[in-house]
């Protein structure tokens, strides 16, 4: 092994080369990553590469050494002490106050300065860079950089006079990395599209199949409900915001056969009665297969949750497979939801929700603790270990003009890769309930197959 090749492998480990997909400032994809910056913070690695870039050179030919900010700043100024070769600091922005000064330092006009850099791409930082040295009377003939990443950077400045000498090009980091089985060949051939100057084809993340989300569920409800989508081909949740009992078994005799659940608000029923509602609810669940999911969104403290869960009228424990909760109560207050699938409150369809990032990254800890939770709804993604909710979603329309945000199902599967879609309006307002169930079912569907 050379002297580059173990001091690449040294460098490699500090993780200054990262490969998968990378959008660059350019917002152009790039299959690697390089960011210099951790060599500095090695002392043994900053020593060796000073020796390494300054073997690139004949110090005789230079008075001044310079670093590009601010990667190349420590490498310089390790250079300038193994060489004696002076410092000089160019500023990023002039002072905008006292000397003005660009450049800081002792020097004098006609001194000859080498440049350093970390990693040359375009060219394009180092052409801006070069002139306000010169503007100085300092004159620049060679560049030292670390990593060359073949972009035509090298040829741009060679082009226009200058010397560049690189330690390493990407070509070589490539070759040196699958020698030692720290890359792969797939990797290298989209590295080499990507130098080509080809779009790079990054593989499509592929999602969980339901069947292999069932074979990881642990809680009952969430084997039950992948086996219904499994089952029905379907992943539509129906919510019956209605009014009336008539109107929302109606509702269910027509949906029924295609969905996985029925979503409720008990409570907007003006007619609720125990016997003449829950139970054949229950039954045309049990006759279409589908599960009750009361959308209670519990807020409070556990004792409390679990009386509005068990009591008053409407007894949801005694029929719900599943409920919503918000878990502002913290970890134990959802205790209390014995023998039925919690799906956690994480984050909001509407408008101006409080539902921020820190919100639902604490809100997430929470329901992937807790055995009773076998979801989440949100409008992000949420961990593979629990199942995604969405609601907000409408093949119509976009906004209800009381904050509500819709998606469509395809959005929502291929952006927040959803298990379960939850439409109301899309099927209740519609003239045809039936039809427009079937439309929502084989749209959501097809959105899931096109990822799988
Ligand atoms: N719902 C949302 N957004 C949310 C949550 C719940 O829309 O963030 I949490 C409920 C409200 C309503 C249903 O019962 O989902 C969506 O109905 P429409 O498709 O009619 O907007």
């Amino acid at each position: 092994m050379s002297n580059n090749e173990s001091f690449l492998l040294e460098c490699y480990q500090l993780g200054i080369i990262k490969f998968g997909k990378f959008t660059l400032k350019s917002g152009i994809e790039s299959p690697f990553y390089v960011d210099l910056r951790p060599l500095a913070s090695d002392p043994k690695i900053l020593k060796k590469l000073s020796s390494f870039l300054l073997e690139l050179v004949s110090k005789e030919n230079f008075d001044l050494i310079c670093g590009v900010p601010y990667a190349a700043l420590p490498m310089a100024t390790a250079m300038s002490l193994e060489s004696d070769l002076p410092l000089i600091i160019k500023r990023k922005e002039a002072k905008t106050y006292g000397t003005k000064k660009l450049i800081e330092g002792i020097f004098s006009k006609g001194q000859n300065c080498l440049l350093v850099e970390d990693v040359i791409t375009s060219g394009k930082s180092l052409l801006e860079t070069i002139p306000e040295i010169e503007n100085e009377g300092i004159s620049v003939s060679d560049i030292v950089v670390v990593l060359d990443r073949e972009q035509g950077g090298k040829e741009l400045l060679e082009a226009k006079g200058f010397k560049v000498h690189s330690l390493f090009n990407i070509t070589e980091v490539c070759e040196i990395l699958r020698k030692n089985n720290l890359i792969s060949e797939e990797e290298i051939s989209r590295i080499n599209d990507f130098l080509k100057g080809n779009q790079v084809k990054f593989a499509e993340e592929k999602r969980l199949t339901y069947e292999q989300k069932l074979e990881n569920a642990n809680h009952h409800f969430s084997k039950k409900i992948l086996e219904i989508a499994i089952e029905k081909k379907s992943n539509l949740i129906a919510s019956a915001d209605v009014l009336t009992t008539k109107e929302l078994l109606d509702f269910a005799e027509k949906v029924g056969p295609n969905i996985v659940a029925l979503k409720t608000h008990i409570d907007i029923l003006t007619d609720f009665d125990f016997d003449e509602t829950v139970l054949p609810l229950k039954d045309l669940a049990t006759k279409y297969n589908f599960l009750l999911m009361e959308d209670r969104k519990f807020a409070d403290i556990g004792n409390t949750q679990e009386l509005q869960f068990s009591n008053g009228i409407y007894k949801i424990s005694s029929w719900a497979d599943l409920v919503t909760s918000q878990v502002i109560g913290g970890e134990t207050s959802l205790d209390c939801f014995l023998n039925v699938g919690v799906i956690a409150i994480i984050g909001m369809s509407s408008k101006g929700t409080l539902t921020s990032s820190d919100y639902r990254e604490e809100a997430l800890k929470i329901a992937q603790n807790h055995p009773n939770v076998i979801g989440g709804v949100s409008q992000n993604k949420i961990p593979d270990d629990l199942l995604l909710f969405t609601p907000g979603v409408n093949l119509e329309t976009k906004d209800d003009n009381k904050g509500q945000q819709y998606n469509t199902p395809e959005h929502v599967f291929k952006n927040l890769q959803t298990d379960f879609i939850i439409v109301g309006r899309g099927i209740y307002k519609a003239n045809d309930v039936e039809k427009a169930t079937l439309e929502y079912k084989i749209a959501g569907w097809n959105a899931y197959m096109n990822l799988i």
